[in-house]
């Protein structure tokens, strides 16, 4: 089918083209990376950030993101930055574009080489604050609900150079200030965590999102902090980064997320979303969309050094396309009988509600110590996961048919 008409160009669309109301969102750093790394300089020039706009929006994204300095250089006069900020809405205006998120770039300039709510100087501290004061009245100008505190150098090599129990007091003081700021200002913007374990120190405090999760409860104003999750920094811990955004759901604290992917056990490498793990992605796709997530798809992620411009726009249409897909197959999930079968009788073989453990009283805690179980009974069936994840398998690889009823290839091999 012809689509929609870019760059003087009708392009092929099919059902996975991303539309705005898909609601997909990239920072200006990801799609505007260009392929330094510590081993080499950069293979691709600056795109400008209204360049990155007017592109996002012809491919199908509906918002970019951004540090200050992504916007306005560091260090920039009050001039200087209204200006690139007035053009950067006429373009945002221009291109149908909108700005979800917005963060503060406390990494870069080498004042945070000790880290920024973290370090041991206080003025770097109160210059941390400052200048993140200054970003959110950046984000809130663009409209954005959302401010991202990533504390990639909040962190030590040498555990003798700081107390760590101090350090997470200074961050704590600092988001309370934070907090207060906002709160004052009477803006409407709330606050997202990421976490990550290590790089660019070689431990970062609060390293996951569950220690994130645990630390926003001693916060003052713990109802306007959540957390923003990247599937990376949870694989580079080895974590089953779908649980931990479950958890976050389940505390009413997943504001934000950085889709991406990564091989485990390396560096941060923020790939195109779902490109090494396409089963855990379809599950957090799944969840994303079951559990009534309402917040921006955001990637985070950056096209591979090889790639020259066109190759970033492949890599940004790739992670879209992607996410669709998976949502496709989240529905015929559902949809597919088989699989619906499947769950329907491993569910019915056991008993799955216990509305006893919902209301504890002495009578019935009495009464379950004196309960007998046939526990070798209960231990006997099989229980068909590997059938149903094979099912899964097939449905992923495209291969199950419309009509799910019909004896598959799986149940075929399964009994002859
Ligand atoms: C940096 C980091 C990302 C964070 C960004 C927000 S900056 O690129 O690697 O994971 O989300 O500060
Ligand atoms: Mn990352
Ligand atoms: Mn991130």
């Amino acid at each position: 089918m012809l689509g929609r008409f870019r760059e003087g160009r009708e392009l092929n669309t099919d059902r996975f083209t991303p539309e705005k109301k898909d609601h997909f969102t990239f920072g200006l750093w990801t799609v505007g990376n260009r392929g330094r790394d510590p081993f080499g300089d950069a293979v691709r020039p600056h795109l400008s950030p209204i360049r990155i706009v007017e592109k996002l929006s012809q491919i199908g994204a509906w918002g970019v993101n951004l540090h200050d300095n992504d916007l306005v250089p560091f260090g920039a006069s009050a001039t200087e930055r209204d200006k690139i900020v007035n053009e950067f809405k006429k373009a945002l205006d221009t291109f149908g574009m909108v700005v979800p998120m917005a963060t503060v770039n406390l990494f870069f300039h080498p004042v945070f080489r000790d880290g920024a709510f973290t370090a041991n100087d206080a003025d770097v501290r109160r210059f941390a604050i400052q200048k993140t004061m200054g970003a959110i009245d950046l984000g809130v100008e663009l409209g954005a609900k959302i401010f991202v505190l990533w504390g990639g150098r909040e962190g030590v090599e040498v555990d003798a150079s700081k107390d760590a129990l101090e350090a997470l007091k200074h961050y704590r003081e600092s988001l309370n200030y934070l907090c207060e700021y906002v709160l004052d200002q009477e803006y409407d913007i709330r606050f997202a965590l990421e976490a990550k374990p290590n790089e660019p120190r070689g431990d970062i405090y609060l390293p996951t999102t569950g220690h994130m999760l645990a630390f926003i409860n001693t916060l003052d104003h713990a109802n306007i902090v959540g957390v923003n999750p990247e599937v990376a920094h949870e694989h580079m811990s080895g974590l089953n980064f779908y649980h931990g955004i479950a958890q976050a759901i389940d505390a009413g604290k997943l504001f934000h997320i950085d889709l991406n992917d990564q091989k485990p056990g390396r560096y941060d490498q923020d790939l195109r979303f779902a490109s090494e793990n396409l089963k855990p992605m379809f599950y957090l796709v799944k969840l994303l969309e079951e559990s009534g997530y309402q917040g921006p798809r955001h990637f985070d992620a950056h096209a591979y050094r090889t790639e020259d411009e066109d190759g970033v726009w492949s890599f940004a249409l790739g992670c879209m396309r992607t996410y669709n897909i998976l949502k496709e197959k989240a529905r015929q999930f559902t949809e597919d009988k088989e699989i619906q079968a499947l769950l329907e009788q491993i569910k019915k073989r056991s008993q799955t509600d216990t509305p006893v453990l919902r209301n504890y009283n002495r009578h019935n805690a009495l009464a379950l110590k004196e309960e007998t179980f046939n526990v070798d009974e209960l231990a006997s069936p099989g229980l068909q996961y590997e059938k149903l994840d094979q099912l899964v398998t097939e449905l992923l690889l495209g291969v199950r048919t419309s009509d799910a009823t019909r004896l598959g290839a799986t149940e075929a091999v399964a009994s002859a």
